[in-house]
């Protein structure tokens, strides 16, 4: 069945998807069928051989102003765990490639944490970030207070998850939490650029170069740099690191497979 919640173009362009949040009249707020839906879009992408890179956006005015609120509010603890949303928000984590999140207007509580969830954030002039789940009596529950403090350090996290307070992009690009600002205009064209130089690379090295960096936030250095060592050995056993090298060598440009 066709999702509803999101729209989903395997092929935007050579190697690149893209998945674009679609609840417009609630700021693409996250109910839960929106982030089933995603999350078997992203496993689909992931397991196609064609997609080497993914972006992920919401529209101009909201990237999504986070949670389904409504959706939330009369919910009981139990409930919550009983519908475990977590596991959903997991096995976004676990998806191999690429994704960069493109952000456009409003980056809210778990519209934040989901963009942190992506590996890079490209964001539009417009953008807000934010996590004000304290204005509503709660406080973050899917990775801002640990994606957040790791991105910005502890003085801005602290003030932004205790006060509410939304930062924008100028401010989240000093602040370390995005790569790049651009125009209103430009943000999707940017991250599909960026997508572009991404899948002009080994898919197996940069799925494996992904795993290496993601790992820095779980590890001890020793633990992570044994980690990057493992995968660097690993690829000299793919043609890509025979045809890197060999392209290299030649002075022309190497032809990748991810084999
Ligand atoms: N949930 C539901 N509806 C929302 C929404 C949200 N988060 N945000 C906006 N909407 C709806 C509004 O209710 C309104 O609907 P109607 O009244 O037209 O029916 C429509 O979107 C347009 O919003 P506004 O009229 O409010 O638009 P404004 O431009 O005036 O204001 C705003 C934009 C973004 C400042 C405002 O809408 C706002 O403050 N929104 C709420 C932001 C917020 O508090 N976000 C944090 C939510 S808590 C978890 C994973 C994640 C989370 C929790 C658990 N697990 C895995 C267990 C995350 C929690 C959260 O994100």
């Amino acid at each position: 069945m066709a999702p509803e919640f999101i729209i989903v173009h395997p092929q935007v362009l050579p190697h690149i998807a893209h998945i674009q949040l679609n609840r417009p009249q609630e700021l693409n707020a996250l109910n839960l069928q929106l982030m089933l839906e995603l999350r078997d879009a992203l496993r689909a992408l992931d397991e196609d051989e064609q997609v080497r890179c993914i972006v992920l956006s919401g529209n101009e005015k909201a990237f999504a102003a986070g949670a389904d609120i409504k959706q939330m509010a009369g919910k009981t603890a139990i409930d919550m765990y009983n519908t475990d949303q977590f596991s959903t928000w997991d096995a976004i984590k676990k998806i191999k490639k690429p994704i960069i999140a493109a952000v456009s207007g409003f980056a809210l509580g778990g519209g934040c944490e989901l963009a942190m969830l992506c590996d890079m954030i490209v964001a539009s002039e417009t953008a807000k970030f934010g996590q004000p789940e304290i204005k509503i009596g709660v406080m973050p529950g899917a990775g801002g207070t640990q994606r957040l403090t790791r991105a910005v350090g502890k003085a801005l996290a602290m003030e932004m998850v205790l006060t509410g307070k939304f930062i924008t992009a100028e401010e989240a690009l000093r602040a370390g939490l995005i790569n790049r600002v651009v125009p209103p205009d430009l943000f999707l064209s940017e991250a599909f650029r960026l997508a572009e130089t991404i899948a002009q690379q080994s898919p197996l090295a940069v799925k494996m170069a992904k795993e290496a960096v993601l790992r820095a936030f779980d590890s001890t250095l020793e633990e992570g740099l044994h980690f990057e060592r493992k995968n660097f050995y690993l690829l000299f056993a793919s043609d890509d690191q025979k045809e890197g090298m060999q392209a290299f060598i030649e002075k022309r440009t190497p032809v990748f497979t991810g084999k």
